[in-house]
């Protein structure tokens, strides 16, 4: 009778029992009992040489938590065995060039709910899940940019109508810094990621690195990929089935929100540090999740760059705003610290700014145990790091505005959201001159918080300023959907808030404030050096921009974005 006994306590000590097609509580999983991952890694280049990487998609399973059950995911990786999720981070190296054959390896079931009434890739032929990968970050060919439309499924058997070839080119000639890659599949971006299709991409540049003196190697410097999601107790990831308009669009929802906060791809991992400067370059690649990070002891981030670049100099704060795709790159100094333990904390209400307040389970992200050894003495930050041209509105030679719309069902619930009004097959609006710089009025009529990626537009913000008398210009926007005739300039003179100093840099994505003009320069040339891009950066299929929250960009605040000679 001994054998029954210890198999149930072997149970019971290892999985949360209730009923498996309920909601797990996040209260009935321990915190901090699973180590921070370190995902593994692919070079992206052969001694001087490119490589050419052939990287998978699969359904696997994944341990999220040492209490659940494994969950059904779709992970990147060179085989079924070794996929992780978060996938393996890509190491390029400057001016050598990546090629990845992406390879879809899914079933033709997909494991979350999805919604046909969006405008979403259906395979004709219903030969698996639909995915193309997105180089976020990436300064690349538009055959080679994970096009929304250029979806394939498993095998290739099924293509998106804009897909033209297997193989990307990466040319990595840009400058360096952190990027990611991530599914960008039409309509099915929201899933796909939550399924587990994201993956950090650096590309170094040892001879510019190098001075910096920063944390450096597989100990000291990590990728920390941050999402969260909600679990049943039988394991699966909890996405739910019913919109909130069912009768409109039987799925969908604005915004994905899980209560557990995930990074690299443990539950509110734990990790081992000693009395040093760690370098942490952390993503939040969440659907719809701002994050707040700050330190429980006050102990300080050093943020040396964001999405993108690096900045001009280190800033230093005690916390530190992401939007979802944002990202800070950030030195912490544990021989500072006053405790021997600390957690990286949250406080960004959800949705944000307006949302609720976060809860027990979704303000941790995860703890530090820092060791009571003395001081590892480290190099210090360097006073400047790397210079960019400093924006320059002098060198703009065209002006747009970008109003971002959302609408409401007879039951005031949300039903989509679109960019100047305008679905994404209307025909192309924006097409930038390759090597121009443009000025971009971004104006947020919602509720939200909006993070606006520009693919291969690299953006300074400029400054954001409150609309006066917001109800008269939001009528007339709706009206006419044109911000000169609405007198834009009447309007935009409230209160203006200045950029931050951690987000003064180059950047892919920027925060649109809710009831701001948001103005940015936006830039279609390299930030690095005067040579133009090493491909036809007018080529088909395009670009799109489009609103970083997954749950907006799939329906649809998305739309083509064209560069032209
Ligand atoms: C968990 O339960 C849900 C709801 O009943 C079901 O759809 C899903 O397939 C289950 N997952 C696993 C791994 O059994
Ligand atoms: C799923 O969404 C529907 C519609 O908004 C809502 O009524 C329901 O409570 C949601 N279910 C869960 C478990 O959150
Ligand atoms: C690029 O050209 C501008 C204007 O001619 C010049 O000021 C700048 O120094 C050049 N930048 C680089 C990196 O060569
Ligand atoms: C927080 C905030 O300012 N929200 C505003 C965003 O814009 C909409 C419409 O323009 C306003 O109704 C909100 O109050
Ligand atoms: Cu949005």
């Amino acid at each position: 009778m001994i054998f029954p006994f210890l198999f149930i306590f072997f149970c019971l000590s290892s999985t949360v029992f209730g009923i498996s097609d309920e909601l797990i509580n996040p209260k009935k999983l321990p915190m901090f009992v699973d180590d921070l991952p370190d995902m593994p890694k692919l070079l992206g280049f052969h001694g001087q040489h490119p490589n050419h990487l052939q990287i998978g998609m699969f359904l696997k399973t994944w341990k999220f938590h040492r209490d659940l059950p494994p969950t059904p995911v779709f992970a990147y990786g060179i085989s079924k065995d070794t996929a992780t999720v978060p996938g393996p981070t890509i190491e390029a190296v400057h001016g050598i060039s990546t090629f990845v054959t992406w390879q879809n390896h899914l079933p033709s079931k997909h494991i979350l709910p999805w919604d046909p009434t969006i405008p979403t890739a259906i395979p004709a032929g219903n030969n698996g899940v639909p995915t193309v990968v997105h180089l976020h970050g990436g300064i690349t060919e538009p055959a080679s940019d994970g096009h929304a439309t250029s979806w394939f499924t498993n095998g290739f058997k099924d293509k998106g109508p804009s897909w033209t070839k297997k193989t990307y080119h990466y040319p990595n000639q840009q400058h360096p810094g952190n990027l990611w890659y991530h599914d960008h599949a039409m309509g099915l971006t929201r899933v796909n990621l939550l399924a587990g299709l994201v993956g950090a991409y650096i590309i170094c540049h040892p001879d510019v690195e190098a001075p910096l003196r920063l944390p450096y190697g597989r100990e000291f410097d990590r990728s920390l990929l941050v999402f969260d999601r909600s679990f049943l107790y039988n394991g699966s990831i909890f996405m739910n089935s019913t919109g909130n308009n069912p009768s409109i669009h039987p799925q969908w929802q604005p915004e994905y929100f899980g209560d557990v906060i995930v990074v690299n791809g443990k539950a509110w991992p734990r990790m081992r540090v000693q009395r040093r400067k760690y370098r942490f370059r952390i993503i939040n690649a969440g659907n719809a999740r701002f994050y707040r990070f700050f330190f429980t002891n006050g102990l300080k981030f050093i943020q040396v760059a964001s999405d993108s670049a690096y900045l001009s100099q280190p800033v230093v704060s005690k916390a530190i705003l992401l939007a979802p795709s944002e990202i800070a790159d950030v030195v912490v100094d544990f021989s500072k610290s006053t405790t021997n333990t600390v957690i990286l904390a949250n406080d960004a209400a959800y949705p944000y700014p307006s949302g609720d307040p976060v809860n027990e389970a979704n303000s941790k992200v995860m703890k530090f145990y820092i060791s009571k050894n003395k001081e590892v003495e480290t190099q210090p930050i360097p006073k400047k790091l790397i210079q960019y041209p400093k924006p320059d509105l002098s060198s703009a030679s065209y002006t747009r505005y970008i109003a971002m719309y959302e609408y409401t069902s007879d039951i005031d619930e949300p039903t989509h959201l679109y960019l100047n009004g305008k679905p994404y097959e209307a025909p192309v609006t924006e097409k930038p001159k390759v090597g121009s710089t443009e000025i971009w009025y971004v104006i947020n009529l919602t509720e939200d918080n909006h993070p606006l990626h520009i693919h291969m537009g690299l953006l300074a913000a400029l400054e954001q300023t409150e609309l006066v008398h917001l109800e008269e210009f939001k009528d007339c926007m709706t009206k006419k959907n044109d911000a000169v005739k609405c007198k834009i300039e009447e309007h935009a003179r409230g209160k203006r808030r200045k950029v931050n100093s951690n987000e003064k840099g180059w950047k892919n994505v920027y925060k649109m404030m809710p009831g701001f003009v948001t103005k940015i320069l936006v830039r279609f040339s390299n930030i690095h050096s005067n040579t133009s891009y090493p491909f036809d950066a007018t080529a088909e299929p395009g670009y799109v921009y489009h609103c970083h929250i997954l749950d907006h960009e799939d329906n649809a605040m998305m739309r083509p974005l064209k560069l032209v000679y």
